[in-house]
């Protein structure tokens, strides 16, 4: 039976990728923060008792930040392979943590690089680096392949750089099977609720059920290559299988807005929308409204309004990946595309709009903050 370490378990990909690989028949070892509530929500449904025998799914206290922690853990799985999904994801996030996104982003990919061969794993291990499409920044090409030449435009997108290089500089200087996955923009009903499509699909659901009065947008203006988790995660799998290890594009070579994708959310919530106004006085008025999945919703309702608050001080404005690579070298194919991966969402996050409502007007306090 095959190891798997997973950093990050507790996260969007981190849970689709432990339950790909317990399905494959791995043995699934996952690092989990100490929080003071409980974090494990994404993964709750795959918990095993440790009491029982044949434990296939064991989760480990730890932190990237953590050498000697990385390191036993390591030294007591000794896995096949090594899934760094851990990291602080938020790019808006890292402007106000840099220091800390470097910590757990950049160097924490070097600790576990460097437990793994001060372990004399190196032979043994394969190590999948979760990179990003934000490496590319402020694009010197389009679409981006993997020959793409990189403009980080975040410290979040700086510290990847680095996880990036010191992934290949390993794999060059001591001959680890390391690999980076170049992934763009990926989603679910998973996804965590600050990002933008799942804040999007969200703050729609509770404005159409009445918890909520407006959503407050930054930059609708910028154009994402939006993908399944379902589908990437798998791809991050393959790469590691092959003979040699090499860096992967991973995109659907589409591109939409943000403002496309407000409009599919409003429509599977049978709303019609208009942009007007321009840059921040810019506002989505309520043009019609059918069935009943919005039944707080009227005709004229500003259900979107613009927050410079949201605005980075450096923005990434276009994302578009090219995954031939992927495709010709792996068979990999993206299977659901972003308006059906934007309609899985929805009825998600509708479906618990429909609970809080519920609660609410039996005069129930919600039990989450509605705000993202
Ligand atoms: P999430 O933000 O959903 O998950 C991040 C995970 O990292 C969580 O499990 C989190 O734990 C964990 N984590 C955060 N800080 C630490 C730390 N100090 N030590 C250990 N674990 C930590 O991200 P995604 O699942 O969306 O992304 C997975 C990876 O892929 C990330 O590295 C991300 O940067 C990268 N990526 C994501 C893309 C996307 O579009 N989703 C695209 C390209 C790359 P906790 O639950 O406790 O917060
Ligand atoms: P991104 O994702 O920065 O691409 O990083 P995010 O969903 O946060 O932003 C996408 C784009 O939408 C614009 N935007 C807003 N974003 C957020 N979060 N909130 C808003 O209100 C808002 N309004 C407009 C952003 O400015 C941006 O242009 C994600 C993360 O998962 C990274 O970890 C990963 O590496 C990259 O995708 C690929």
């Amino acid at each position: 039976m095959k190891k798997a370490l997973i950093t990050g378990v507790t996260g969007q990909d981190g849970s689709y990728l432990a339950e790909f690989l317990l399905e494959k028949g791995y043995e699934v070892h996952g690092i989990k923060r100490r929080a003071s509530l409980f974090n494990t929500s994404r993964i709750d449904h795959m918990y095993q008792d440790p009491h029982i025998t044949n434990q296939v799914f064991k989760l480990h206290y730890g932190d990237l930040t953590d050498t000697s922690n990385l390191t036993r853990i390591i030294s007591e799985i000794e896995p096949d392979e090594v899934y760094n999904l851990g990291a602080q994801s938020h790019v808006a996030v890292s402007f106000e943590a840099p220091e800390y996104t470097a910590d757990v982003d950049a160097t924490g990919t070097l600790r576990l690089l460097e437990a793994i061969r001060f372990l004399g794993l190196e032979k043994k291990t394969r190590f999948y680096q979760a990179s990003t499409s934000e490496l590319y920044g402020l694009v010197q090409e389009t679409p981006q392949r993997e020959t793409t030449p990189f403009y980080p435009r975040s410290p979040y997108a700086v510290a990847k750089m680095y996880a990036y290089w010191i992934a290949v500089n390993y794999r060059e200087s001591y001959g680890m099977y390391a690999c980076n996955g170049i992934l763009f923009n990926h989603e679910s009903p998973r996804r965590g609720e600050t990002f933008v499509t799942r804040k999007i699909t969200r703050g729609l659901s509770n404005i159409a059920m009445g918890l909520e009065p407006c959503l407050y947008m930054g930059n609708i203006d910028s154009l994402r290559d939006w993908g399944h988790a379902k589908d990437y995660v798998r791809m991050q799998w393959m790469m590691l299988q092959q003979e040699k290890p090499e860096d992967f594009v991973i995109a659907t070579g589409v591109q939409y807005s943000v403002r496309e994708f407000i409009t599919w959310t409003a429509r599977e919530l049978g709303i019609e929308l208009e942009f007007r106004g321009e840059g921040v006085a810019e506002i989505a008025v309520v043009t019609s409204v059918s069935g009943d999945s919005a039944p707080a919703v009227r005709r004229g309702d500003v259900v979107m309004r613009i927050d410079p608050r949201y605005f980075r001080p450096a923005e990434v404005d276009t994302l578009l990946g090219d995954p031939t690579k992927a495709k010709e070298k792996l068979g990999w194919v993206p299977e659901i595309t972003a308006q059906e991966m934007c309609a899985e969402m929805v009825a998600a996050d509708l479906k618990t709009a429909r609970r809080y409502a519920l609660l609410k007007d039996h005069g129930y306090e919600l039990p989450i903050a509605l705000e993202a």
